[in-house]
Protein backbone atom coordinates (compact mmCIF):
# COMPACT_ATOMS: atom_id res chain seq x y z
CA UNK A 1 0.00 0.00 0.00
CA UNK A 2 1.20 3.19 -0.56
CA UNK A 3 2.30 6.04 1.51
CA UNK A 4 -0.46 7.80 -0.01
CA UNK A 5 -2.77 5.24 1.27
CA UNK A 6 -1.90 4.98 4.70
CA UNK A 7 -2.42 8.49 5.12
CA UNK A 8 -5.93 8.37 3.77
CA UNK A 9 -6.62 5.41 6.41
CA UNK A 10 -5.32 6.92 9.35
CA UNK A 11 -6.99 10.35 8.35
CA UNK A 12 -10.17 8.16 7.53
CA UNK A 13 -9.81 6.01 11.31
CA UNK A 14 -8.78 8.61 13.33
CA UNK A 15 -9.25 12.08 12.15
CA UNK A 16 -12.82 11.83 11.85
CA UNK A 17 -13.62 12.82 15.60
CA UNK A 18 -16.57 11.54 17.37
CA UNK A 19 -19.64 12.23 16.26
CA UNK A 20 -21.63 15.37 16.99
CA UNK A 21 -23.66 14.57 20.26
CA UNK A 22 -27.70 15.03 19.91
CA UNK A 23 -29.50 16.81 22.33
CA UNK A 24 -31.54 14.86 24.89
CA UNK A 25 -34.56 16.25 25.79
CA UNK A 26 -36.58 14.26 29.10
CA UNK A 27 -40.55 13.29 27.77
CA UNK A 28 -43.33 12.19 29.97
CA UNK A 29 -45.38 10.10 28.13
CA UNK A 30 -49.05 9.27 29.70
CA UNK A 31 -52.80 8.01 28.71
CA UNK A 32 -55.26 5.38 29.49
CA UNK A 33 -54.27 1.70 29.85
CA UNK A 34 -54.28 0.00 26.38
CA UNK A 35 -54.09 3.26 25.10
CA UNK A 36 -50.49 2.18 23.35
CA UNK A 37 -48.00 4.05 24.92
CA UNK A 38 -46.03 1.13 24.54
CA UNK A 39 -46.80 0.16 21.71
CA UNK A 40 -46.17 3.96 20.23
CA UNK A 41 -42.48 3.95 21.77
CA UNK A 42 -41.46 0.66 20.74
CA UNK A 43 -42.39 0.89 17.26
CA UNK A 44 -40.41 4.17 17.35
CA UNK A 45 -37.25 2.48 18.81
CA UNK A 46 -37.71 -0.22 15.80
CA UNK A 47 -38.31 -2.72 18.30
CA UNK A 48 -41.43 -5.56 18.53
CA UNK A 49 -44.42 -4.40 19.04
CA UNK A 50 -46.00 -8.01 19.63
CA UNK A 51 -46.88 -9.23 22.90
CA UNK A 52 -46.84 -6.47 24.78
CA UNK A 53 -48.45 -6.52 28.21
CA UNK A 54 -49.93 -3.72 30.45
CA UNK A 55 -46.73 -1.82 31.52
CA UNK A 56 -46.65 -1.92 35.75
CA UNK A 57 -45.22 1.02 37.23
CA UNK A 58 -43.02 2.97 34.73
CA UNK A 59 -40.55 2.30 31.61
CA UNK A 60 -37.73 4.48 30.19
CA UNK A 61 -37.22 4.55 26.21
CA UNK A 62 -33.92 6.71 24.52
CA UNK A 63 -36.14 7.14 21.31
CA UNK A 64 -33.49 8.41 18.74
CA UNK A 65 -34.50 11.07 15.90
CA UNK A 66 -31.97 12.22 13.93
CA UNK A 67 -31.39 15.90 15.65
CA UNK A 68 -32.24 14.50 18.88
CA UNK A 69 -32.74 11.94 21.29
CA UNK A 70 -36.23 11.66 23.82
CA UNK A 71 -35.29 9.82 27.31
CA UNK A 72 -39.25 9.17 27.13
CA UNK A 73 -40.67 8.19 30.41
CA UNK A 74 -44.26 6.32 30.23
CA UNK A 75 -46.16 6.13 32.95
CA UNK A 76 -48.38 2.59 33.33
CA UNK A 77 -52.63 3.77 32.72
CA UNK A 78 -54.03 1.16 34.90
CA UNK A 79 -56.13 2.85 38.01
CA UNK A 80 -53.75 1.37 40.31
CA UNK A 81 -50.53 3.19 38.94
CA UNK A 82 -52.71 6.48 37.37
CA UNK A 83 -53.04 7.82 40.77
CA UNK A 84 -48.97 8.01 41.37
CA UNK A 85 -48.63 9.78 37.72
CA UNK A 86 -48.06 13.45 39.39
CA UNK A 87 -45.24 11.98 41.58
CA UNK A 88 -43.26 11.30 38.15
CA UNK A 89 -43.50 14.59 36.59
CA UNK A 90 -40.44 16.46 37.59
CA UNK A 91 -37.70 17.01 35.81
CA UNK A 92 -40.17 16.40 32.44
CA UNK A 93 -39.42 18.98 29.69
CA UNK A 94 -42.49 17.71 27.68
CA UNK A 95 -45.44 15.92 27.48
CA UNK A 96 -47.17 13.31 25.06
CA UNK A 97 -50.59 12.42 26.02
CA UNK A 98 -51.97 9.26 24.27
CA UNK A 99 -55.80 8.85 23.65
CA UNK A 100 -57.63 5.86 22.02
CA UNK A 101 -59.83 7.26 19.34
CA UNK A 102 -61.65 4.35 19.34
CA UNK A 103 -62.54 3.90 22.96
CA UNK A 104 -66.38 4.06 24.05
CA UNK A 105 -67.31 7.39 24.86
CA UNK A 106 -67.10 6.63 28.43
CA UNK A 107 -63.30 5.99 28.54
CA UNK A 108 -63.03 9.46 26.08
CA UNK A 109 -64.80 11.38 28.76
CA UNK A 110 -62.05 9.99 31.06
CA UNK A 111 -59.24 10.35 29.39
CA UNK A 112 -60.33 14.27 29.17
CA UNK A 113 -60.30 14.46 32.70
CA UNK A 114 -57.20 13.10 33.26
CA UNK A 115 -55.64 15.00 30.04
CA UNK A 116 -57.24 18.01 31.65
CA UNK A 117 -55.68 17.51 35.19
CA UNK A 118 -52.13 17.03 33.19
CA UNK A 119 -52.78 19.96 31.35
CA UNK A 120 -53.33 22.22 34.55
CA UNK A 121 -50.31 20.22 36.62
CA UNK A 122 -47.69 23.45 37.68
CA UNK A 123 -44.95 20.71 36.78
CA UNK A 124 -46.13 20.25 33.49
CA UNK A 125 -48.67 23.37 32.30
CA UNK A 126 -45.62 25.41 30.39
CA UNK A 127 -44.29 22.27 28.72
CA UNK A 128 -44.88 21.38 24.96
CA UNK A 129 -47.27 19.36 25.22
CA UNK A 130 -48.34 16.68 22.73
CA UNK A 131 -51.70 15.06 21.97
CA UNK A 132 -51.76 12.29 20.06
CA UNK A 133 -55.36 10.30 19.16
CA UNK A 134 -54.50 6.52 18.29
CA UNK A 135 -55.59 3.68 17.36
CA UNK A 136 -56.85 5.44 13.98
CA UNK A 137 -56.26 2.33 11.89
CA UNK A 138 -59.94 1.18 14.32
CA UNK A 139 -63.23 1.59 11.81
CA UNK A 140 -64.60 2.66 15.03
CA UNK A 141 -61.87 5.75 15.51
CA UNK A 142 -62.90 9.09 15.75
CA UNK A 143 -60.96 12.11 13.83
CA UNK A 144 -59.08 13.91 15.36
CA UNK A 145 -61.62 17.06 15.22
CA UNK A 146 -64.03 14.78 16.70
CA UNK A 147 -61.53 13.13 19.29
CA UNK A 148 -61.34 17.69 20.43
CA UNK A 149 -64.94 18.02 20.19
CA UNK A 150 -66.80 18.36 23.67
CA UNK A 151 -68.85 15.21 23.89
CA UNK A 152 -72.83 15.45 23.66
CA UNK A 153 -74.84 13.36 24.99
CA UNK A 154 -77.41 12.27 21.98
CA UNK A 155 -81.12 10.70 23.97
N1 LIG B 1 -55.47 -1.47 16.35
C1 LIG B 1 -54.58 -0.84 17.12
N2 LIG B 1 -54.15 -1.43 18.24
C2 LIG B 1 -53.24 -0.76 19.01
C3 LIG B 1 -52.76 0.53 18.67
N3 LIG B 1 -51.88 0.94 19.62
C4 LIG B 1 -51.83 -0.08 20.52
N4 LIG B 1 -52.64 -1.09 20.17
C5 LIG B 1 -52.90 -2.34 20.91
O1 LIG B 1 -53.51 -1.97 22.14
C6 LIG B 1 -53.06 -2.81 23.19
C7 LIG B 1 -52.50 -2.00 24.34
O2 LIG B 1 -51.31 -1.33 23.90
P1 LIG B 1 -50.16 -0.85 24.90
O3 LIG B 1 -49.10 -0.26 24.06
O4 LIG B 1 -49.78 -1.93 25.85
O5 LIG B 1 -50.95 0.28 25.71
P2 LIG B 1 -50.38 1.15 26.93
O6 LIG B 1 -50.93 2.52 26.74
O7 LIG B 1 -48.90 1.02 27.00
O8 LIG B 1 -51.07 0.47 28.19
P3 LIG B 1 -50.56 0.50 29.74
O9 LIG B 1 -49.11 0.17 29.75
O10 LIG B 1 -51.39 -0.50 30.46
O11 LIG B 1 -50.82 1.89 30.26
C8 LIG B 1 -52.04 -3.76 22.58
O12 LIG B 1 -52.71 -4.98 22.29
C9 LIG B 1 -51.63 -3.07 21.29
O13 LIG B 1 -51.26 -3.98 20.29
C10 LIG B 1 -53.26 1.15 17.46
O14 LIG B 1 -52.92 2.28 17.08
N5 LIG B 1 -54.16 0.40 16.74
MG1 LIG C 1 -47.58 0.41 28.47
Amino acid sequence: PSARGDQWCFRTLCCKGPPSPRPEYDLVCIGLTGSGKTSLLSRLCSEATDNIGPTTGFSIKAVPFQNAILNVKELGGADSIKKYWSRYYQGSQGVVFILDSASTDEDLELARTELHSALQHPQLCTLPFLILANHQDKPAARTTQEVGQPHTHTY
